[in-house]
């Protein structure tokens, strides 16, 4: 992917710097002196990077009239109106354009979305290696080998990662991120449980393979959420640089990627676009050709499937062995949810007319991520048992 700019994230053009003041200086190391006292952060080193990088992009934003803590998280409604240049949006996430659509006044978009979206790129940084065990490394495998985000990484980014990562144990109650903090780290749970909390409320929570904290990194925006752990967790961290680094490309592009599609799939259409999202970071592209067999009716299901583009015809066998027609589905329509909502072996055959292009979601991300939905999916799935009777009567 090409980018419109290829700079530091966070650097301020040579031109706008100021000269040495040392005022400035002794005011700066004063203001982080205070905030450590205050905070007596675990990890020192990232807490007085966190602070002199939020300090430099409050210099460049004011820079271009834009306060950086008027960056809100991609939640708001999508207002393209605002935005008063149409410039080449490679690289630039749509997911990007909603948070960028919550910043107050009129600030040219590219500059600002080019930015956030923008990688970290090997070349500003050195990588970050934090020793570790061998059993510490074969724990990271196990963690993040459940995880999608991570699924992939090539063997190069896949080392950086396990190099990157801290682990972190944390008690019960402890607050792992505040609503409205700074992004300073990603986190994956090893073992444990936590709750997310907007404005006070538990809106999800994470268990061992789960991960959270992506959001403020990708957008250089207030933490969107408290995250508390209610059990004793083993986390791994991994810093904002290593995030942006390796991660976050592919997440915002699969993201941005599936955005559109799954905000017109009609049981979606409730979902909160941070749900959807989630639901994108898990999807796995499958296409089949003309009379290729999708599911075979009698089979255990693994699978639900959404129809990117294409049609399905499915098939009952009928008690003198035919196969019978008695549905055709396309675009935006799902299939596969019976066997997995009933834990029964598939009820039709599904074939693929003409070429068929789905997404599918393993059983346990469908029950993990399909949850706010479940009783849509059931409720439709009883209209299948009606029809099965009138067809029997
Ligand atoms: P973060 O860096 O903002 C808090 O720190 C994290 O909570 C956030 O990244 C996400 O990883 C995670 N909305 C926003 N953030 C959420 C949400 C969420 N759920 C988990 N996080 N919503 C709840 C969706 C079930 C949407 C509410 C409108
Ligand atoms: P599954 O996991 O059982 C086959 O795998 C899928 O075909 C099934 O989930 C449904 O998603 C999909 N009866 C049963 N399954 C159907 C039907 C169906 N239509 C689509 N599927 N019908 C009743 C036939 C008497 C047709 C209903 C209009």
């Amino acid at each position: 992917m090409s980018h419109e700019q290829d700079i530091h994230p966070f650097a301020v053009p040579t031109e706008q710097r100021h000269h040495f003041n040392l005022n400035e200086y002794e005011g700066l190391l004063n203001e982080l002196n205070q905030q450590v006292r205050q905070k007596q952060p675990d990890d020192l080193l990232q807490f007085c990077s966190s602070f002199f990088l939020r300090k430099l992009e409050n210099e460049r934003a004011q820079h271009r009239g834009i306060g950086i803590s008027s960056v809100n998280s991609p939640f708001g409604h999508q207002d393209e109106s605002m935005f008063e240049e149409d410039e080449s949006r490679d690289g630039i996430s749509d997911l990007h354009t909603i948070a960028m659509s919550t910043l107050s006044g009129r600030g040219r978009r590219t500059s600002v979305s080019a930015e956030s979206l923008q990688p970290t790129t090997t070349h500003d940084f050195v990588k970050t290696v934090v020793p570790k065990t061998d059993e510490q490394r074969e724990r990271i495998r196990t963690a993040i080998g459940n995880n999608f985000l991570f699924k992939n990484l090539d063997e190069e980014q896949y080392v950086d990662v396990v190099n990157a990562m801290v682990e972190k144990l944390v008690n019960t109650g402890c607050k792992v991120i505040e609503q409205g903090g700074v992004g300073d780290y990603f986190y994956i749970v090893e073992s444990g449980t936590l709750d997310c909390l907007i404005n006070g409320e538990k809106v999800t929570e994470y268990t061992a393979g789960g991960s959270f904290g992506e959001l403020a990194l990708m957008y250089n925006a207030p933490r969107a959420a408290t995250i508390v752990a209610t059990s004793d967790c083993v986390l791994w961290a991994l810093d904002r640089v290593a995030f942006r680094m390796i991660l976050m490309e592919n997440t915002a592009r699969k993201r941005r990627m599936y955005d559109q599609f799954l905000s017109e799939v009609p049981i979606f259409k409730s979902l909160e676009p941070y749900e959807r999202h989630k639901i994108a970071d898990a999807l796995e592209p499958l296409q089949f050709e003309n009379g290729q067999v999708v599911i075979k009716e009698n089979d255990v299901g693994e699978n639900f499937y959404l129809i990117e583009s294409g049609n399905a015809i499915f098939y009952k066998t009928a008690p003198d062995g035919t196969q019978q027609e008695v549905n055709r589905l396309s675009n935006g329509d799902y299939f596969g949810e019976l066997a997995l909502l009933n834990d029964k072996p598939r009820a039709a055959t599904v074939v693929a007319d003409g070429k068929l292009k789905c997404v599918t979601l393993g059983k346990k991300a469908f029950t993990r991520l399909l949850g706010p939905v479940m009783d849509i999916l059931q409720r439709n799935s009883e209209n299948y048992h009606a029809i099965l009777r009138q067809a029997n009567q």
